[in-house]
């Protein structure tokens, strides 16, 4: 697959490839099994996530003080993601400070401030990335901001386009700013294109660190959804190293942030949301307290039922905010490296300070039903 031609619309698995996996799954678990060993050779086994050192931890008196940085409108799992963050949110676990994207087209910010807005956070700041030239298509489903019911939005939203919004690294220096040290968990879901231009940011009048320090100082933890640490199938079913896309697609920027983020990063790769899909059921039946809802209506623009999408960005999201909760298990710690062209490897050693999940065939039904519940969670603040 040619990296630029590399765009998550363009991974929907054909069908042969989905009997591929069928009949796998129906081979004991072939996928969960034999194609998810890591690509790095373990010298010691993964340990469950509740043992994780740089885990978060997240209580009903602490919530998890979270920004989430996402390509909006390239796929419906970043819509689904920022649901989940809500829902967790709504039950005390995190307080979503900001949302910064990396999709460079203006309706990404209508459609993030209509689901902050949905649930009752329509005032989280929301920064942008102009201009840089990252998929600068409108994407599938951030029209639905636009869609009008009797002369008024059907989703109600004040932030009409991404153009008057502020650019992401005044929100995420904002942000930190007003953050206690080594709180804040970023979640990143989409390129790397804001992190790499905050950590080279300079010191300025919001604060007078220069980012990397900022970062260093107030940054607990960085929940990552990149790279690939397993061989995964491509449409022959015969198993590849594989080019990530939101590696790809700013190869440059996820090259800057491994260099110079100096606190944890917990690294979800393509083969956990891969292996990990949400059922489109819970898409047709668990949204009905609602005659319109955002969620379900973005996951039916991008793709409609009935197809099972892979839950990607959720991963990051759930691991970061209930890493107590043994869902997947994580890797000792390493380094993860990028090659030129967008290939991620894990080196272990004491010293790292990455690790990766890994999904447990025993828990993998326990990720998916918590990330069901949680994404169809009836809004409420
Ligand atoms: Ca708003
Ligand atoms: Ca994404």
């Amino acid at each position: 697959m040619n990296l630029s031609t590399a765009h998550r619309s363009s991974l929907r698995l054909p069908r042969s490839f989905q009997n591929f996996r069928f009949a796998a799954s129906l081979l004991g678990g072939l996928l969960l099994s034999d194609c998810l060993l890591p690509n790095a050779s373990l010298s010691q086994p993964p340990t469950p996530a509740a043992t994780t050192p740089s885990a978060t931890n997240s209580s009903a008196t602490n919530p998890v003080p979270i920004i989430f940085d996402t390509d909006m409108g390239n796929d419906c799992d970043d819509a689904l993601a920022l649901g989940v963050i809500h829902a967790l949110e709504s039950r005390g676990e995190c307080k979503l400070l900001a949302v910064t994207i990396t999709k460079d087209h203006e309706l990404a910010t209508p459609y993030v401030d209509c689901v902050n807005t949905f649930y009752g956070r329509g005032d989280i700041p929301i920064g942008v990335c102009r201009n840089s030239g990252k998929t600068p298509d409108p994407g599938k489903y951030n029209q639905v901001s636009q869609i009008m019911d009797n002369g008024q939005f059907r989703f109600p939203h004040d932030l009409l386009s991404g153009n008057n919004a502020p650019t992401a690294v005044e929100v995420l220096r904002n942000t930190l700013a007003n953050a206690q040290d080594h709180s804040v968990v970023i979640v990143q879901v989409g390129f790397s294109t804001n992190l790499a231009n905050l950590l080279q940011s300079p010191a300025d009048a919001i604060h007078p660190l220069p980012g990397r320090q900022l970062v260093a100082q107030k940054v607990k933890l960085v929940s990552i959804m990149a790279g690939a640490f397993a061989k995964i199938p491509n449409e022959k079913g015969e198993l590849t190293d594989h080019r990530e896309y939101n590696v790809a697609e700013d190869i440059a920027s996820i090259k800057k942030l491994v260099e110079l983020c100096d606190v944890p990063m917990l690294w979800s790769g393509f083969e956990i949301g891969l292996n990990l899909t949400y059922p489109h059921q819970s898409i047709l039946e668990d949204f009905r307290y609602t005659p319109h809802h955002p969620l379900p209506e973005a996951y039916i623009a991008y793709i409609p039922p009935p197809h099972d999408r892979p839950t990607w960005d959720l991963t990051s999201v759930l691991a970061a905010i209930r890493p107590n909760r043994s869902y997947f298990d994580v890797s000792q710690p390493g380094t993860v490296s990028v090659s030129d062209n967008a290939l991620t490897t894990f080196a272990q050693s004491e010293t790292g300070k990455h690790r990766f999940l890994i999904l447990n065939p025993l828990t993998a039904e326990k990720a998916r039903e918590a990330l069901v519940q949680l994404a169809s969670q009836p809004a409420s603040r």
